[in-house]
């Protein structure tokens, strides 16, 4: 472990082994536990190590974690709001004794840090949920993590650090606090406000962040958060082309931005101060703190997690303490009338007052509606239309699901002419009997093998719907379970359009186009959907097709037109 004093920030500290130490930590480390990091964790092992955040030496040990929770401070008396614990598995636990080593690595094996196990204990968890966030309730995502995904058992100790987590994006964007110190040095930089977001910067934004550089007669570092946010936020490679954008609005010579890979807990106050130390150590001076800063939305009741303005009270209260100003800020609005930006306090009453949410701006963008230059920089819309493109661009999946002979597949091939012939997006025919020669020739018809092929389908249709494609399945599919699992899978990178072709049994069978009832009937065939083997009715697919009575075209325009009506269809 070394300290670094510089004139930026004071005390650093950096975890990371010299090479020589290294070499010889990696040879005893072959006799010691693995522990595979989760995505959090790295985060948080990044940032212990690279000296982020200082004075932390390691996750926190018991003593330290309780007076974290009691008095948002370490045993040191030092300043430390949020606790950063290293949470792992009872069955794990159970393996380790007090004084051992163990080394923690990424997924793909990577030794990344040994840790001295001092303490291990189980956390009370609602009492940690309501000391550091103030409540139980789990819509918190950091409440819901700390009760659904974080593991039963704590435990703490030093890190020496082997080698950082690797970064194949942006690298010459992120720094460690030393490097980003050195570079304000070089500049001649002494009063910088650092800017915290997790959101892209709007026209808001960069008027805020001026008049807060102006304020205090320094520069700026735009500072984005780009490990882990709240689940739902625009991804960081959009938000990062945007910032890239938003950079050249400044002066220049102003301004720089520098990547950081925390994980957010959306804590509010308590957070906020959290960032304020964080940027005392990277040698920020000032930081600023909007409207509800690192706040995490409505509760369960609707009522906001915290009150607009506590984040603020609490940075001004300690900020004597951790060594950084706090720059306080008011929701910037556009006031139409003098064609500018003002601190929604300052606006005179008769004037009238623009703004838009960030989910008015994804209607906005998934609709492909205008969105106006006073609120942000075209350029910037350019990147978030690539993104989030209007309907008739995005990728979706129709999902067939039928009895056999329903007419799936026939309607399936219909549609695919039908798509291509609008030529608009790559489409993907996923019929059931090519899926089975291709993908699934080793499964059977059990329910298990069943599901799996579903989902196999699932797979690809999902990968093909978030790289904007078309993928149209056509499976019996039978059983409710791996059809929701696929609707949500997909849903998260696009549409997804479950029909039903609802051709009735007495149909399907009348037909039996390749004599497989006839042969389920004599028992030739076992487990056959319909005769031994049940078909689970969808409750609330997006359309119900019935081809009894209606010739092959007819219902593949039924299906056409309803892409039609919803918007996929340019
Ligand atoms: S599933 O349940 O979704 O995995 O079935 P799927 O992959 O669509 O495969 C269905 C085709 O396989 C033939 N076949 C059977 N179907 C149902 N039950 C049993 N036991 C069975 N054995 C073979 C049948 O020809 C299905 O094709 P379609 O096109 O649906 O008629």
């Amino acid at each position: 472990m070394t300290e670094l004093i510089t004139p930026h920030g004071g005390k650093l500290i950096n975890l990371m082994a010299s090479g020589q130490e290294a070499a010889a930590i990696r040879k005893d480390a072959i006799h010691y536990k693995n522990l595979t990091l989760t995505e959090r964790q790295i985060c948080d092992l990044e940032l212990v190590v690279n000296g982020t955040f200082s004075p932390l030496i390691g996750f926190l040990k018991k003593g330290d974690y309780q007076s974290v929770l009691d008095d948002m401070s370490l045993m040191s008396g030092e300043i430390w709001p949020i606790p950063v614990t290293l949470d792992v598995s009872r069955s794990f636990s159970e393996t380790l004794n007090k004084g051992e080593k163990i080394a923690l690595r990424d997924n793909e094996g990577v030794l990344l840090a040994i840790l001295d196990v001092s303490d291990i204990w189980t956390p009370e968890k609602s009492e940690e949920a309501q000391k550091v966030f103030g409540t139980v309730d789990e819509k918190h995502p950091a409440v819901n993590y700390l009760m659904h995904q974080a593991g039963e058992v704590y435990i703490g100790g030093n890190i020496t650090g082997i080698e950082y987590p690797k970064h194949y994006d942006y690298q010459l964007l992120r720094h460690s606090p030393a490097e980003l110190r050195e570079q304000f040095s070089k500049m001649g930089w002494t009063k910088i406000v650092a800017f915290q977001t997790r959101n892209p910067m709007h026209r808001a934004h960069v008027e805020l962040t001026t008049r807060a550089a102006k304020e205090i007669s320094g520069n700026l570092l735009i500072h984005p958060v780009v490990g882990m946010t709240k689940p739902g936020d625009v991804d960081h490679y959009t938000r990062v082309r945007c910032y890239q954008k938003i950079l050249s609005k400044y002066p220049s010579g102003t301004t720089m931005m520098s990547l950081l890979p925390l994980a957010m807990r959306m804590g509010g106050p308590r957070e906020a101060l959290w960032h304020a130390i964080i940027r005392k150590n990277y040698g920020c001076t000032h930081l600023i703190v909007g409207r509800d800063h690192a706040g995490p939305g409505n509760d369960s009741n609707g009522n906001p997690f915290y009150g607009p303005y506590d984040a603020q009270e609490l940075v001004v209260k300690y900020s004597d303490k951790i060594g950084i100003k706090m720059v306080p800020f008011k929701l910037m609005v556009y006031v139409e009338d003098m064609a500018g930006y003002m601190p929604v306090d300052e606006v005179p009453k008769e004037a009238s007052v623009l703004n838009i949410s960030g989910t008015e701006l994804r209607r906005r963008l998934t609709q492909g509606l205008d969105i106006p230059e006073w609120f942000t920089y075209p350029e910037v819309t350019v990147e978030l239309r690539k993104t989030y493109p209007p309907k008739s661009k995005q990728g979706f999946t129709i999902f067939f699901t039928g009895l056999s002979g329903s007419g799936k597949s026939t309607i399936a091939n219909g549609l695919l002419v039908k798509l291509m012939e609008v030529g608009d997006r790559p489409v993907t025919l996923l019929d059931g009997d090519v899926v089975r020669m291709h993908l699934s020739s080793e499964l059977g018809f059990s329910r298990e093998h069943r599901d799996l092929n579903i989902k196999r389908i699932g797979y690809v249709a999902s990968e093909i719907t978030k790289n904007a494609g078309v993928a149209i399945c056509a499976p019996i599919a039978p059983y409710e379970e791996p059809r929701r699992f696929n609707r949500e899978l997909i849903s998260q990178v696009g549409a997804y359009i479950e029909v039903h072709i609802s051709t009735s049994l007495e149909e399907c069978e009348r037909r039996d186009v390749k004599g497989l009832y006839a042969k389920a009937r004599k028992g030739i065939i076992k487990g056959f959907t319909g005769i031994d083997d049940p078909y689970e009715v969808p409750d609330s697919p997006e359309l119900r097709v019935d081809t009894a009575d209606i010739t092959q075209e007819q219902a593949v325009q039924q299906v056409f037109l309803y892409l039609e009506k919803e918007g996929f269809l340019g």
